[in-house]
C-alpha cells in the first residue's frame, strides 16, 4: 500500500489554465489559420502584459534566454558585461553568444544579488553594461546601479527572468535600466509554457526588438540588420492570456507558503529564510533557505539528499556558480577569491517546494524533514 509519503513533492509545478478554456481558444486559432507571426493572440497578451506589469512597451519571445541575446544586439554591446556569478547559466551564456566577455561581481551575502559596492572596481575601458540578476525576485539595488551606469557610460539590462509582477513602492521593477528580460518558462510564476519578454522604455527600442526577432525584416523586403526568429506563437500567446487570468491568485497562494515556511523554520538553528523587504510587492518565485552547517549540524548536501530520500525534492539553485562551469572558469573574474560571498550562499542553498497548489500536508512534510534532523 502506498502512503502520501511516496508523493513526490518537486520544487515547482506549472501554473496550467482550465483546460475547456484553452480548447475554446485553440479553436479560434484553428478558425482562424493565424497560428505565429505577430497574430491577434500575440498583439492582445503584449497589450495585456503592459497593463498588468505597468510597463510601457513589451516584446513577447520564444524563451527568456533570446531576449537577453537579442538585447545585446539591438544596444550594441561589445567588449566586456559586468555580470554576477549567482544566477541561472542562460545569464552568462547570452554574453557568450555575443561574443562579449563576462566579469564576475561578487553578491550581496544577504539578497544574493549583485553587490553595487563591488561594480566600479571592475570597470575596464572595454566595459559596455552591467547585467544584474533580480535573483528569486529579491530586487536590485537599481538606483545605486543606474548611478554607477550613468558615472562611467554604461547601459543597464537587467536579467528579470524571476521578477514577474514585482514592484517597488508601487512602481514596476522592470522599469529600471535600459532594458529588463522576463522568462515564461514552465517553472516561472508565470508561464506560457515556453516564452519570455523584453521590456522597454521607448517606442523606437520596441520597433528595433520587434524587426530582430523577425530576422531583421522591416517590410516584406527590408531587413534592417540580422535578426533571429524569436517570435512567441499563437497557441502560447492563447494559453499566456489565460494564466494571466490567475496569476494574481497563485501570488497569493505563493505568499501563503512562504509564511507558513518562516514560522515554522524560524526557530530552526543554523536555518536562514529569504525575507521580504519593505515597499516591495513579491512574487515568491522561489524559497531559498541557506543552511548554515556548523549551527544546524548537518551541511546543505546532506540535507538536499535527506529531504531527497522523503521524496522532497528541493534544488540548489544556485550550484554550482556559473563561474565554476568549464566555459567561464579560465577567467580571471571567475577565481573563487573574487567570489567569496558567491560561492558561501551557492554551497549553503536550498530551493523548497513552492507553488501555488502546495498543499498544507506537502508544506509539513518539507518542513518536517528540515526541522527533524
Ligand atoms: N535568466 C535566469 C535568471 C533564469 O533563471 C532563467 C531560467 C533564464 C534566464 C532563461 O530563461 P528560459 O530561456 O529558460 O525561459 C529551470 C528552467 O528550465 C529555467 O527556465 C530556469 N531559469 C531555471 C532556474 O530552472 P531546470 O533544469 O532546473 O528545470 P527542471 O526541468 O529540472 O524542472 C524543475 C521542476 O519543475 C521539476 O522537477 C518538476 C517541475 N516541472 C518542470 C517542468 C519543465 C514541472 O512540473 N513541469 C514541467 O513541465 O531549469
Amino acid at each position: 500500500m502506498s502512503s502520501d509519503t511516496d508523493k513526490k513533492i518537486t520544487v515547482t509545478s506549472p501554473l496550467l489554465p482550465d483546460l475547456d478554456e484553452f480548447t475554446a481558444l485553440l479553436r479560434e486559432i484553428w478558425g482562424s489559420k493565424w497560428i505565429t507571426n505577430n497574430g491577434s493572440f500575440h498583439g492582445r497578451l503584449e497589450k495585456e502584459l503592459c497593463e498588468y506589469l505597468k510597463v510601457p512597451y513589451i516584446s513577447l519571445f520564444t524563451n527568456g534566454t533570446l531576449p537577453l541575446i537579442t538585447s545585446l544586439q539591438a544596444l550594441r554591446i561589445t567588449g566586456e558585461v559586468i555580470t554576477t556569478p549567482y544566477s541561472f547559466v542562460a545569464t552568462t551564456h547570452s554574453l557568450w553568444w555575443n561574443g562579449i566577455k563576462p566579469v564576475f561581481v561578487d553578491i550581496d551575502p544577504v539578497t544574493g544579488n549583485i553587490d553595487p559596492d563591488r561594480i566600479e572596481a571592475a570597470i575596464t575601458p572595454r566595459t559596455t553594461a552591467i547585467m544584474p540578476v533580480h535573483v528569486y525576485g529579491q530586487p536590485c539595488d537599481t538606483e545605486r546601479i543606474q548611478r554607477i551606469a550613468d558615472t562611467y557610460g554604461l547601459k543597464v539590462i537587467y536579467d528579470a527572468a524571476h521578477a514577474f509582477g514585482v514592484e517597488v513602492n508601487g512602481k514596476s521593477l522592470l522599469n529600471a535600466g535600459d532594458v529588463s528580460t522576463l522568462s515564461f518558462h514552465a517553472t516561472k510564476v508565470y508561464n506560457t509554457i515556453e516564452g519570455g519578454a523584453l521590456v522597454m522604455h521607448d517606442e523606437e527600442m520596441k520597433r528595433r526588438i520587434d524587426y530582430l526577432k523577425n530576422f531583421g525584416f522591416k517590410n516584406e523586403v527590408e531587413v534592417m540588420a540580422p535578426g533571429i526568429n524569436s517570435k512567441m506563437d499563437e497557441v502560447r500567446a492563447a494559453y499566456g492570456l489565460l494564466n494571466l487570468r490567475q496569476v494574481d491568485k497563485a501570488i497569493a497562494a505563493r505568499k501563503r507558503t512562504a509564511g507558513i515556511y518562516r514560522v515554522a523554520l524560524q526557530d530552526v538553528e543554523g536555518v536562514r529564510c529569504i525575507q521580504d523587504s519593505p515597499g516591495v510587492r513579491h512574487n515568491y518565485s522561489y524559497f531559498p533557505i541557506f543552511i548554515d552547517a556548523e549551527k544546524y549540524g548537518m551541511n546543505r548536501d546532506e540535507l538536499y539528499i535527506k529531504m531527497k530520500e522523503s521524496n522532497v525534492l528541493g534544488r540548489r539553485y544556485f550550484y554550482p556558480l556559473i563561474s565554476e562551469f568549464t566555459t567561464y572558469r579560465g577567467l580571471p573574474s571567475a577565481k573563487p577569491s573574487n567570489l567569496p560571498n558567491a560561492h558561501k550562499l551557492a554551497n549553503s542553498v536550498i530551493c523548497l517546494p513552492m507553488y501555488h497548489n502546495l498543499t498544507d500536508r506537502d508544506m509539513d512534510r518539507v518542513v518536517e524533514c528540515i526541522i527533524k534532523k
